[in-house]
């Protein structure tokens, strides 16, 4: 049982967000740190620093028009030299004046146009550089009762959609992503993962549902989502984040670990931990207040807790005090994984794959944060917008 345990996490992927990389913050202040990425490759740099340290986070997903450069495929060789890949391309439809109304639900045919334009750029950059999944999040919605036709605005979402699909090679994803509100606050046009679904559905096999945990009413439950679009083989991705309120972008696993283990519960008793089952475990946080590296460090590490629990659960225990309809013992069964220290395990894996078993400690030690302050003066700090 351990050595399979330790074997599963031994293979675990999670995806790191450039954008954590850069200064971020609330719509009050941005606090700029020193030393942070002033341009993509950068924030390679520093996405490459958590493989270091973690040896499981080989991948950084890039948000277009912030991660913006001339030549894809180069940078995607400089990933590649610091040990990293390029991951998902997250589209950017929401910055630009023109999307006060919307992108690709705009009244305006011609934003419409434009966004669509932006969505297809996104699927062709991916393309170039091997990468497989395209996600999109969509700002769109209105925030006045008779602002604009709900159903209209379904209409040109569908095709909006329709056309990007259109454009995805064998190998590519389309990844939608669900939030119930924010920036709009009467409509959202894709609010919640039974819209996100229904579009995939129509849009075929290639189309997969993403479901990023900061992005529903307090107290959904998560996991009756990540059970139910298993199933139905519609479940392409994560953006792991905590909230304690809303859209709140705190590190995975920091607000409610519970809730952690009972996603990674359903995951891993569908068998779709492995990288075959085809969902992709990202981070998209911000690190507002504290320093950026360590905390990506330390979701990676809180990820990696949750799933230890998780597949510590004693399976066969578990079925046979739900058939019994046994539901304290049962319950036992699960919480006594839960209540489970996973640290010692995490530090001995850890130590089987040649890394430290205190990877923040190890990367403290290491200087890179002091390197980056005294290199990084001067330019444009890259940012969440920048
Ligand atoms: C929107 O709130 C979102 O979760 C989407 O994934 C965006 O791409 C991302 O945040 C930007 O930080
Ligand atoms: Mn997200
Ligand atoms: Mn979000």
């Amino acid at each position: 049982m351990t050595e399979a345990v330790r074997a599963a996490l031994r293979v675990q992927r999670v995806e790191l967000p450039s954008w954590a990389f850069g200064n971020s913050g609330t719509r009050f202040k941005v606090f700029a740190q020193r030393g942070v990425p002033r341009t993509p490759f950068e924030k390679v740099q520093d996405a490459a620093q958590v493989h270091r340290y973690t040896g499981v986070a080989p991948t950084v997903a890039l948000h277009i028009p912030w991660d913006r450069v001339d030549d894809y495929t180069h940078l995607a060789g400089f990933a590649k030299e610091h040990g990293v890949g390029l991951g998902t391309i997250n589209a950017n439809v929401f910055q630009d004046d023109d999307y006060m109304l919307g992108s690709v639900t705009n009244p305006d045919p011609a934003v419409r146009r434009k966004a669509i334009d932006h969505l297809l750029e996104c699927v062709d950059i991916a393309a170039q550089v091997g990468v497989r999944d395209v996600k999109l999040w969509f700002s769109d919605g209105t925030n006045y009762p008779g602002q604009d036709s709900i159903r209209v605005r379904q209409d040109r979402l569908a095709q909006a959609l329709r056309e990007t699909y259109a454009r995805l090679n064998p190998d590519q994803r389309l990844l939608l992503e669900y939030k119930l509100f924010e920036p709009a606050f009467y409509t959202t046009d894709v609010p919640d993962w039974g819209t996100a679904y229904a579009h995939c559905l129509r849009l075929g096999e290639k189309a997969q549902v993403v479901i990023d945990t900061g992005h529903h009413a307090p107290g959904t439950n998560i996991e009756f989502i990540v059970a139910f679009l298993l199933r139905e083989q519609k479940l392409g991705a994560f953006d792991f984040n905590s909230r304690f309120y809303a859209d709140d972008d705190l590190m995975v696993g920091s607000a409610d670990p519970f809730q952690l283990f009972r996603i990674m519960h359903e995951i891993v008793s569908a068998d779709a931990l492995k990288s075959g089952a085809g969902i992709a475990f990202m981070l998209d946080q911000c690190h507002n207040i504290e320093p950026k590296i360590p905390a990506q460090i330390r979701s990676v590490m809180n990820v990696q807790e949750a799933t230890a629990k998780a597949l510590l659960v004693d399976h066969d225990a578990l079925a046979e005090a739900q058939r019994a309809g046994d539901v304290l013992g049962a319950n036992a069964v699960f919480m006594d994984a839960y209540n489970t220290d996973v640290r010692p395990l995490l530090a001995d894996v850890r130590r089987e794959m040649g890394l430290d078993p205190d990877p923040v400690a190890a990367y403290q030690r290491s200087g890179y944060g002091d390197k980056i302050v005294a290199e990084r003066v001067g330019g444009q700090q890259a940012g969440w917008g920048a």
